[in-house]
């Protein structure tokens, strides 16, 4: 039997408290993958039970109808799993009202961007959603009619007609001031597509800025069959997380908000600190985990940091190169951070594999490492255990051991073609390189890192 309203579910599980049917969506999502049902989604349900309402989610998936065929048969109930050494804690998530998929239904994902009813729309498109050029401005061959962009645009012409008021977009991906970014893309796409509507956008909508983290592999169908065992209905838009969860959000909305609070959210002023400790530390890591892990011939994240060698690099990382290079705000403890992190990588029952996050690396080195290397250049200080990580990204993408999930493998792919073992890492980060922008190597750094790439290369 498929989970959905009727399903005659164990009495201890955690249920929706609210009565689903007669919510308002509140909330569009762009991007409704496993990562936003095991985080945004859980903090608007843990609203709605403490008494919020209109909250509901319309969950878009722009291409891909797979989570519309998850979710829709299903009402929009899924399960949350939190898994740990100590065994699966499940519960039931009532948030998600359905998900559309735009390249079918356009109209609809417009609509529901117009309705007086939402509020708030939020974003998990990944970092290569937003469509950014190398440099970080919007680029058009990437954001046509089929990217948000444009449903957005469309549906702010029907708002400001209407008279509605504007729209709190809320950016939840691993960017660097994520809400920023998105603020400056969305106005770029404007001045280009519907000049007449900057303005409005300016004036009636904002883009706060947050630090989303949670750990979320991808569910598999080990992880669909042990939550039928909780369960005893079969939930294929299940999620399988860790218990650990933290969502800081700038308190920047132009219209109301849920008290996201009461599930542990934090509401501040500026998210920056806690942003780049996250991105430089924890996603720093979990990328240098991944390129040297597989590298080594590990699957899994908890079987890399039970290696000594690289536990050791994973520590001088985050301490010694990305929390050196950051001002801890008050109440902010780099060092405490950096072993809860440990802890959380060490989780051996999550599984969460490190092909998962080596994809698209293009999109993610510049904020999880090249602004540390680059704040430690100018300081006149040395990053190894960072350029240790260059050099195994960089045999990484040469793409002989594994698949380069990357929208620039094909660049990678011709560099390594032209530049070769001995000039791939100055054709990436010398002088007039791809990823120069973010990071100029020294000469003593391109000699480190070719050291490694050929040790890494000649082991395989
Ligand atoms: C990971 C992140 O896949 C990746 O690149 O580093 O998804 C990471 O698990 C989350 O940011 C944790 O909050």
């Amino acid at each position: 039997m498929r989970l959905g309203p009727n399903s005659v579910l164990p009495a201890n599980l955690l249920l929706p408290e609210y009565d689903r049917r007669t919510q308002k969506a509140g909330i569009v999502h762009f991007g409704i993958g496993a990562f936003h049902r095991a985080h945004q989604a859980v903090y608007t349900d843990d609203a709605m039970n403490a008494g919020e309402r209109d909250w509901g989610i319309i969950g878009v998936s722009l291409r891909s109808p797979a989570v519309a065929e998850q979710l829709n048969p299903q009402d929009g109930l899924y399960s949350v799993t939190e898994r740990s050494e100590n065994g699966d804690k499940s519960r039931i998530i009532g948030a998600v009202q359905k998900v559309l998929v735009a390249a079918d239904a356009p109209d609809a994902v417009i609509a529901a961007l117009a309705s007086e009813n939402t509020h708030i729309v939020s974003f998990t498109i990944t970092e290569k959603g937003y469509c950014r050029a190398p440099d970080g401005s919007l680029d058009f061959t990437q954001a046509d009619e089929r990217s948000a962009y444009a449903y957005l645009a469309a549906a702010m012409r029907q708002r400001h007609t209407a008279k509605l008021g504007g729209l709190t977009l809320l950016s939840c991906d691993n960017l660097a001031g994520n809400g920023a970014q998105l603020a400056e893309l969305m106005r770029a796409y404007l001045e280009r597509c519907a000049p007449d509507l900057v303005n409005w956008f300016e004036d009636q909508c904002s883009c706060p800025s947050t630090m989303v983290d949670r750990i979320v592999p991808a569910t598999t169908d080990y992880d669909r069959e042990s939550v039928a065992a909780i369960l005893g209905s079969v939930d294929q838009a299940a999620v399988v997380t860790e218990p650990f969860t933290q969502w800081v959000i700038q308190d920047h909305f132009v219209g109301k908000r849920p008290c996201w609070d009461v599930g542990g959210a934090q509401f501040t002023k500026d998210v920056a600190p806690f942003e780049t400790a996250k991105l430089r530390m924890l996603n720093g890591a979990h990328s240098a985990l991944a390129y040297i892990g597989l590298q080594k011939g590990h699957e899994y994240v908890h079987q890399v940091i039970a290696d000594p060698h690289i536990l050791a690099l994973v520590h001088t990382l985050m301490r010694d190169e990305a929390a050196n290079s950051l001002q801890p705000v008050a109440g902010q403890n780099l060092a405490t951070y950096a072993d809860a992190l440990i802890a959380r990588f060490a989780n051996p029952a999550l599984n969460h594999r490190l092909i998962q996050i080596a994809m698209d690396g293009s999109q993610k080195i510049p904020q999880r490492w090249l602004e540390t290397l680059a704040y430690h250049q100018r300081q006149g200080q040395e990053c190894p255990a960072i350029l240790e990580a260059i050099a195994a990204w960089i045999v990484h993408i040469r793409g002989v051991k594994h698949f380069v999930d990357d929208p620039m493998r094909d660049t990678f792919q011709s560099l390594w073609q032209t530049a070769g073992e001995r000039h791939i890492a100055s054709a990436l980060f010398g002088n007039g390189g791809q990823f120069a922008q973010y990071w100029e190597a020294s000469d003593k750094d391109l000699a480190r890192v070719n050291h490694w790439v050929s040790k890494m290369a000649v082991a395989g």
